[in-house]
């Protein structure tokens, strides 16, 4: 089995594009759409998504529930929603930790072994940067560490800025340089 830091990667790309078992979504707690990477998995996605979601009953902060991927590339969506930020003491970290952490949780629940991810919180919801990719990649290695099954796990950053700040803070797990092929 790889290392942890051979097991994830960053790149800076379209979420919804991404050919992996479930692409991570940074929902709200209705499930029912917004702006955003959500609005982008959406309409990408199609009318499959949105029906899916309607049957769940939303979702609380950092918990995580899986539907079709409808139309997109990646097999199955996995909904999570983030903390919106508030100053960092009211919850957040521990919240935006098990986010990552639930999502992983589902996927291993439905066999899948790789997984992309965006920004959770690090957009509308208001999550600086550094500290939110730092929490991401933290709890993310810190899963794979424990959990054999997940053979690889994506950071789909939209931009240059998101990008380098995953990059960095994966660089610290011993992640390699990004080859940017497909993960299956
Ligand atoms: N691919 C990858 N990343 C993207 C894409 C994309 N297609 N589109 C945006 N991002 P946000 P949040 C980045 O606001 O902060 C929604 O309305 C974006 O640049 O999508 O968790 C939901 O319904 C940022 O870095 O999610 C909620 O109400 C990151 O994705 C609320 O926003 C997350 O930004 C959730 O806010």
């Amino acid at each position: 089995m790889k290392g942890v830091g051979e097991r994830i990667e960053v790149v800076q790309g379209d979420l919804t594009h991404e050919a992996v078992d479930a692409i991570v979504n940074a929902a709200n707690r209705s499930l029912l759409g917004g702006g955003g990477v959500d609005g982008a998995i959406h309409r990408g996605g199609g009318r499959a998504i949105l029906d899916a979601c309607r049957k769940l009953n939303g979702c609380e902060t950092g918990d995580a529930k899986i539907t079709t991927a409808g139309a997109l590339p990646s097999r199955y969506v996995i909904h999570t929603v983030g903390p919106v930020y508030q100053d960092g003491q009211h919850g957040e970290p521990e919240l935006l930790a098990r986010c990552y952490r639930r999502s992983l949780e589902v996927a291993v629940t439905h066999g899948l072994k790789t997984i992309a991810f965006p920004a959770i919180s690090c957009g509308v919801y208001g999550y600086p940067l550094t500290e939110g990719a730092r929490i991401a990649v933290d709890a993310v290695a810190t899963f794979l560490g424990r959990e054999e099954s997940i053979h690889r796990v994506r950071f789909v950053l939209f931009d240059s800025v998101a990008f380098e700040a995953f990059r960095q803070a994966a660089g610290e797990w011993g992640a390699g340089p990004q080859d940017g092929s497909d993960p299956r």
